[in-house]
């Protein structure tokens, strides 16, 4: 039976507790990291807006970005990974880099980001399934870190894994969801992970990244559908062949391995010509747009496939 002790700690004391918490969760959040993770030493300044490559789209509201999520591993439901990724332990989080780079190792959160300046970047993110949001993410370029461990010329590809554990994701359970094989693992083209537009998210709305969006650590590639944007890294591995993805082995007749927002390509179920932004409207009144040729960043990404058939590569 329960032992009723008295309260060990003082009314003075839970004030300074709960000051101690709300400051680190700010700074935490100011620097893009998870609570409890170590603040790199570079972030010296508040994280600015890249209007380069921001877009002029009305941002999402965080409510929106939080509640309606993609998570398998916390479940099939748009609601589910928001209540039910608080079992995912953040910190400490370690990250193996592996494969075809000189620098292969296991790296703690804190070493993968200490060198990086956190920077703001509105993203449109465009799923599958034919919805999408504008995000505010907090992050860097994936390039920059992928730099870092010196890939050889034989790194062709690099795939990224999230992390394996029933314990902490349910969705991961027993048979899990039918079909998909676990963990969850999505991969790039070289010179597509190195496009200064593959983003390293760590938080969003100016705070640390919720579980549910991938915490602690996130891919956002915004030219190709979401399911190409791993959550919750903990491996993230240089190829020489082209890396086996969890969607495009699952059902490789409608999920390819370039996955390249394109209106004119349908997916065999549904069109992919336009799409419902999430927040207007919804069920008979849902206003949807038009979808543009990769997500609307064709100007910076099109001629990666130059000469490529984009109906046999989809
Ligand atoms: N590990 C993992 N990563 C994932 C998914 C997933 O189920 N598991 N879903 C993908 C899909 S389909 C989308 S649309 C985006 C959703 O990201 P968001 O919830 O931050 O909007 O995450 C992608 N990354
Ligand atoms: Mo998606």
């Amino acid at each position: 039976m329960l032992i009723r002790r008295p309260d060990p700690i003082r009314p003075s004391e839970l004030t300074d507790e709960r000051w101690f918490r709300m400051r680190r969760d700010l700074l935490a959040a100011a620097f893009g990291l998870a609570i409890g993770g170590a603040l790199p030493a570079r972030a010296a300044a508040a994280p600015q807006r890249n209007a380069r490559y921001s877009t002029a789209d009305k941002p999402n509201t965080f409510e929106e970005i939080t509640t309606y999520n993609n998570f398998y591993e916390f479940g099939l439901d748009k609601d589910d990974p928001a209540r039910n990724a608080g079992s995912l332990r953040t910190a400490p989080w370690k990250v193996a880099i592996d494969g075809e780079c000189e620098l292969r190792g296991s790296y703690t959160l804190e070493d993968i980001l200490r060198p990086h300046a956190i920077e703001e970047r509105v993203y449109r993110h465009r799923c599958v399934e034919a919805w999408s949001m504008v995000i505010p993410w907090l992050g860097f370029p994936l390039a920059d870190l992928l730099r870092r461990f010196k890939p050889t010329s034989k790194a062709k590809y690099v795939e990224f894994t999230t992390l394996l554990d029933p314990k902490q994701m349910p969705g991961q359970r027993g048979s899990g969801f039918g079909g998909l094989d676990w963990p969850y693992v999505e991969g790039l083209r070289i010179d597509e992970a190195m496009h200064p537009l593959a983003f390293m998210v760590t938080g969003l709305y100016g705070r640390a990244l919720p579980n549910q969006n991938g915490a602690p650590l996130r891919l956002h590639v915004p030219w190709k559908y979401g399911f190409k944007s791993g959550k919750s890294i903990v491996r993230i591995r240089f190829t020489e062949r082209q890396p086996a993805c969890t969607w495009s082995t699952a059902a490789p007749g409608e999920y390819g391995f370039y996955a390249n927002v394109n209106p004119a390509v349908d997916h065999p179920r549904w069109s992919q010509a336009t799409e419902r932004r999430i927040g207007q409207g919804s069920g008979f009144f849902a206003q949807r747009v038009p979808t543009l040729p990769f997500n609307g960043y064709a100007d910076d990404v099109a001629g990666l496939y130059k000469g490529m058939d984009l109906r046999r590569n989809f």
